[in-house]
């Protein structure tokens, strides 16, 4: 008997055998990636001179980057379009909608791997396909051809059953696993979702569940495809995608929770982790200046249709900024068609572009010690664009009834809940999505000024000898590490320039310390780099000289990109060395040994051995100075390189 997880695994296995906690290489179907991260996937694709793309499908989005402010991000956007062109990709333009949205309704399919540069990939798995976030190297090289390692993951099967009452949604639903499991509970997992309860939620509400799995740590989160995936696609009009897809009945997970939709209530996360779940109830009438309803989790035609609809006949409250953001043209279209977009504009909000916007602090960060209620994913601090801000995240409903109200407030105190039927068909119009060149070497890709040459990765020493520059708690973001929003994300495919601002919200005189060190080491506690799959996050300090990083623990896509691009992810053995370490430490480290790392620490004068936790393939990845190296030097030897 099997789980889907394991279906899904075993139809496309290439390399490693199903033992728990193994290596395995797996086929990729698709992939996508996003603006933000996709200039590096390009330039890396690139420079692994492979002609054209070899999976059935690769989709480039532009969603994050869209604001203009000068050149820099609308040079992006044509490099992106014209790679896109050249190597066979399809190119969804600026004002389309935000990749995970608009990926579910045109092209996810059941039964299909999707690699995707951007962590929130895992909505697909709303879809029955097994989709997984990982660092844009590892999605270049899925469209080159290559397999994807990973971990044979441990499977959480959490029972649905019951089903959800009136104000009570899939959010909620999402934000209780968090609250069971924390940001770290399914790390090296996935969560599969059964029972009698999953017939009852569409597939953009799973999508909403398997987006946000994201933030427990697991590698990704799926359904089963049943009556209402094929419901769902055909009324996408791409009925034959569909195949049916479920675990086998009876089938023993690695480890299982109950949620019975019946007993459940609005749930809330406060700052600045979406792991701190709360009920609403507990956390009713704080004060509230702005709140935001959109992003990759809560922007599907359902979600907005609830806020029109509980908008209708009532105002935001004075006190509120109430900012729309759909996720896709489709669904502006539909709110358009229907007048139900008029509720919401006569209700006072402000309608944002089919993009990630503040989700991203792309916009709309609040006002200083603002308190901002979002349907989003992540509330990390400083995400928003303002440091002092409090972000709360919630479900569609409780947003709106806040909004209205001016206080946090259970949404259940609105009264009667709108009936919402489910489309049988969609408007599509796919005129955004432009098709890749039929006469691709006619094609010019086009580099503006804002493209710049990715920096050479050289082989690694065996022995490393510097100054701790930083010392960390837990649950270090790549937020933290490496800032994105309005003023950074233009600077995305600029690594000498972005790295000018690595660590400035923890430590603003990071950049300059390190210059003037020539590098060093960072440490750090459990599930360093959570959050985003930005490989930024790793480059940009690479770039800085910055040898290795020393934790109790990694989050799994950041030590991925840690290694792609030749820093050295090292792990305490003995937790309590954490204590034996601080920043401004001279230390030395000698990885020859793969098992034993020696650290020599001769500011305090000792010396103990640390874990790499690497596979012998990842190790000699890291010590050929990453993985483009290695794959360049692969293809070379072929003779498949274009110079
Ligand atoms: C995010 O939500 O943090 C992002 C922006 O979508 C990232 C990608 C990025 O940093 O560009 C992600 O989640 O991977
Ligand atoms: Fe965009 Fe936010 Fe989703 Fe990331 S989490 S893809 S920034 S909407």
């Amino acid at each position: 008997m099997k789980t889907l997880t394991e279906k899904l695994i075993e139809s496309h296995l290439l390399e490693g055998e199903m033992i728990d906690g193994e290596e395995i290489g797996i086929r990729i179907d698709h992939t996508l990636f996003p603006d933000s991260t996709g200039t590096l996937v390009v330039l890396q694709f690139e420079a692994m001179g492979v002609p054209t793309v070899k999976t059935e499908l690769s989709v480039s989005f532009t969603d994050h980057n869209t604001l203009q402010n000068d050149y820099r991000n609308a040079d992006d956007h044509r490099y992106l379009s014209s790679a896109a062109s050249k190597y066979g990709l399809i190119f969804s333009k600026p004002g389309n909608g935000i990749c995970h949205q608009l990926f579910l309704e045109r092209f996810a399919a059941p039964g299909k791997t999707l690699l995707g540069a951007d962590s929130h990939s895992t909505t697909a798995g709303g879809m029955g396909a097994l989709s997984i976030g990982a660092g844009g190297l590892d999605v270049a090289a899925a469209m080159a051809g290559e397999p994807y390692y990973l971990e044979v993951p441990r499977v959480i099967g959490v029972e649905l059953t019951g089903k959800l009452q009136d104000f009570v949604s899939a959010k909620d639903i999402i934000l209780e696993v968090l609250r069971r499991i924390g940001v770290k509970g399914a790390v090296g997992k996935v969560i599969e979702y059964h029972g009698s309860g999953v017939k009852d939620l569409s597939v953009p509400e799973r999508g909403t569940i398997t987006n946000m799995g994201t933030e427990t740590g697991a590698t990704t989160s799926i359904f089963p495809s049943d009556e209402t995936t094929k419901k769902f696609l055909t009324a996408q009009c791409r009925p034959d995608a569909w195949v049916e897809l479920f675990a086998d009945p009876g089938v023993q997970y690695d480890e299982n929770i109950q949620i019975n939709l019946d007993e459940m209530e609005p749930l809330i996360a406060i700052p600045h982790s979406p792991g701190n779940v709360k009920t609403v109830n507990e956390v009713e009438g704080v004060k509230l200046d702005q709140v935001c309803v959109g992003s990759c989790t809560n922007s599907s035609l359902k979600d907005l249709q609830i806020v029109a609809h509980l908008l209708k006949d009532n105002k935001i409250h004075p006190d509120v900024s109430f900012t729309v953001s759909p996720g896709s043209r489709q669904v502006l279209a539909h709110l358009t068609e229907t007048g139900e977009l008029s509720y919401i504009i006569d209700a006072g909000a402000r309608i944002l572009e089919c993009t990630c916007g503040p989700c991203i602090g792309m916009g709309q960060a609040p006002p200083t010690d603002g308190v901002s209620l979002r349907t989003f994913n992540r509330n990390f601090k400083g995400r928003s664009g303002t440091p002092s801000a409090q972000i709360y995240l919630c479900s569609p409903e409780t947003a709106t009834a806040s909004a209205i109200k001016g206080v946090i407030t259970d949404p259940r105190a609105l009264g009667v809940y709108p009936p919402i039927s489910a489309l049988k068909e969609f408007i599509v119009n796919d005129n955004l999505l432009i098709k890749p060149s039929e006469t691709p070497d006619e094609v010019q890709v086009i580099r503006g000024p804002n493209i710049k040459p990715l920096p050479e990765f050289k082989p690694l020493a065996l022995e490393h000898g510097g100054e701790v520059l930083l010392k960390l708690g837990d649950d270090i973001t790549t937020d933290d590490i490496m800032p994105a929003g309005a003023k950074l994300l233009p600077l995305r495919s600029n690594i000498p320039e972005i790295s000018t601002h690595v660590f400035e919200q923890l430590d603003p005189g990071f950049y300059s310390k390190a210059m003037e060190k020539g590098g060093g080491f960072i440490v750090g506690g459990e599930n360093y780099g959570q959050g985003s799959s930005r490989e930024h996050a790793a480059i940009a300090p690479k770039y800085l000289g910055i040898k290795a990083v020393i934790t109790k623990s990694f989050a799994r896509i950041h030590k991925t990109n840690l290694v792609n691009f030749g820093i050295i992810p090292l792990e305490f053995k003995d937790q309590t060395d954490y204590y034996r370490i601080e920043q401004g430490d001279q230390i030395q480290i000698d990885i020859s040994d793969r098992e034993n790392v020696k650290l020599r620490n001769n500011t305090r004068r000792h010396e103990y051995c640390l874990g790499f936790n690497l596979n012998l393939r990842a190790y000699n990845i890291l010590m050929k100075g990453g993985r483009l190296a290695q794959i360049r030097e692969r293809e070379e030897q072929r003779g498949v390189v274009q110079q």
